[in-house]
Formats: C-alpha cells, sequence, structure tokens
C-alpha cells in the first residue's frame, strides 16, 4: 500500500486546449502528508490496472454522465477495481485534489458505501451508499450567479483544487469505498454527473453506522425530475436557494430505528 508522491496532473489539462468540451475527473488524493494517486484516463490502463498502489476505481473518461439512470453514475467505472487501500482513521481528513475545475454551477456531494470484507468483489451499482458531506450555493444573488462551493473551489493560479471532507468520527471502522460527486448544473435541463470512488480502510474504534434511511444505490438515489438535477439555473433570475439531491447527509449519529 505504498503512497505515490508524485502529483498527477489530469486529463483536464488536456482538455482544456480543446474548443469546445472542457470536463474533469478526480485522479489524486492526500490522507494528512501523504498523496495517493489515482487513475488517469490518459495514461494506458496496463500500467495502472493491478498495480500495487492502486486505490481508486478504474475510470476512463473526462466526460460527464447525464442520466440519473446510468449505471456508471455510480463510479464512472466500467473497469477494474483497484489492489490497495488508502488507510485512514475516522474523524480524520481526506482531500480530493483536482486540477483547474471548470464548471461554477451545482452542488458537490460525498459519500461512502461499506464493502464487507473487499471492496473489489462488490458491485459499485448494488452497495449501500450514504451521504457524509455536501455543498451547494454558498451565496446569492440568484443560481446563476451565485457563489457555488464548486466556484469557489476552484484554483487558477498553478495550485491544485482541493475538496477536504472529514470520516464521521463515530463511524465504525471497516472497508468502504467513498465517492466524490460533482454535478455541473450550467447547463439548461442537462445535468452532469462526475463521480470516481476509491477505497478506504477506516480504522478506529467507534460503532456507529447510518440508519437505513441514509442508504441509496447509484442508480437509485436520484430522480431524473428532481427540480434540483432537471433545471435551468438562468430562469427565473430571481432564486437564491437550492436544495442537494440525494437526501440528507448522515451527521455520525446513531439513530434509533
Ligand atoms: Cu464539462
Amino acid at each position: 500500500m505504498a503512497a505515490v508522491i508524485v502529483p498527477l496532473f489530469l486529463a483536464v489539462l488536456a482538455a482544456l486546449s480543446g474548443p469546445v468540451v472542457a470536463h474533469g475527473g478526480l485522479a489524486n488524493y492526500t490522507v494528512g502528508e501523504t498523496w495517493y494517486r489515482g487513475y488517469d484516463p490518459n495514461t494506458p490502463a496496463a500500467e495502472q490496472v493491478g498495480q500495487p498502489w492502486m486505490i481508486q476505481r478504474q475510470w476512463d473518461s473526462i466526460d460527464p454522465i447525464f442520466s440519473v439512470d446510468d449505471k456508471y453514475i455510480a463510479c464512472n467505472n466500467p473497469g477494474s477495481p483497484p489492489v490497495s487501500y488508502i488507510p485512514i482513521r475516522a474523524g480524520e481528513n481526506i482531500t480530493a485534489v483536482y486540477w483547474y475545475w471548470l464548471h461554477p454551477v451545482g452542488p458537490m456531494t460525498v459519500w461512502l458505501a461499506s464493502c464487507g470484507h473487499d471492496c473489489n468483489s462488490v458491485d459499485v451499482n448494488e452497495v449501500e451508499w450514504f451521504k457524509i458531506w455536501e455543498a451547494g450555493l454558498l451565496a446569492g444573488p440568484n443560481l446563476a450567479e451565485g457563489v457555488w462551493y464548486q466556484k469557489q473551489f476552484q484554483n487558477w493560479d498553478g495550485e491544485p483544487d482541493l475538496w477536504p471532507v472529514t470520516i464521521p468520527t463515530s463511524l465504525r471502522p471497516g472497508l468502504y469505498m467513498i465517492r466524490h460527486e460533482i454535478l455541473s448544473i450550467h447547463i439548461e435541463n442537462k445535468p452532469q454527473f462526475y463521480p470516481e470512488c476509491a477505497n478506504l480502510n477506516i480504522t478506529g474504534a467507534a460503532t456507529a453506522f447510518p440508519p437505513k434511511e441514509y442508504l441509496k444505490k447509484f442508480p437509485g438515489a436520484y430522480e431524473a425530475n428532481d427540480p434540483s438535477i432537471k433545471i435551468n439555473v438562468y430562469v427565473p433570475d430571481d432564486v437564491s436557494n437550492y436544495t442537494i439531491p440525494g437526501g440528507p447527509i448522515w451527521d455520525g449519529l446513531v439513530i434509533s430505528r
């Protein structure tokens, strides 16, 4: 489970030179001072799949997923699971590292799913995900021109875009997948989902786990006609509140069923 310390510059850089399309994805993580290289769709799969350092699910495209019913909405993942797990303690931060994220409008969410004894034999469409973090519209004046977290986390000064998230302190230890999703809604009624998944080995002595109402599948967590997903952020232009789809985040408390 060796850490690779060389930053991996991502496909989005190549995409920037394209005339129209510019998307992106997540291919690096940090925990503390340790850098974990993930999958790079611009590097041959044979150099990455099965490598002992790989901690992220293979993904092959920086293009978005447009349908909530697309099975790739789980992990942008037509390919192979990784070999290794990022070690992390409950209560510790994991930071997702992007380069030059482009889109400014829409929510960002982070989900976990328990894998049982092995994340590499599970079906990413069958595991049960629970949301642990979300951020949407931070300030007005309206949906199109307001400050979204998605806009605020961008860095265009050569530094990477950093997205830190805390693993719930009360979560019971085990093998989990972590799923980062950026939902971009800058094109009217055509949502763009950008999910990627990695393996975590969460340690600690806590015992909590979210109750059933927090557990969702992808596809399944979202409705195509959710007004936060099928949305025109430009009309009307006086809306300054936004409900992040996918239900509430689990706050780490044990809730009696
Ligand atoms: Cu894009």
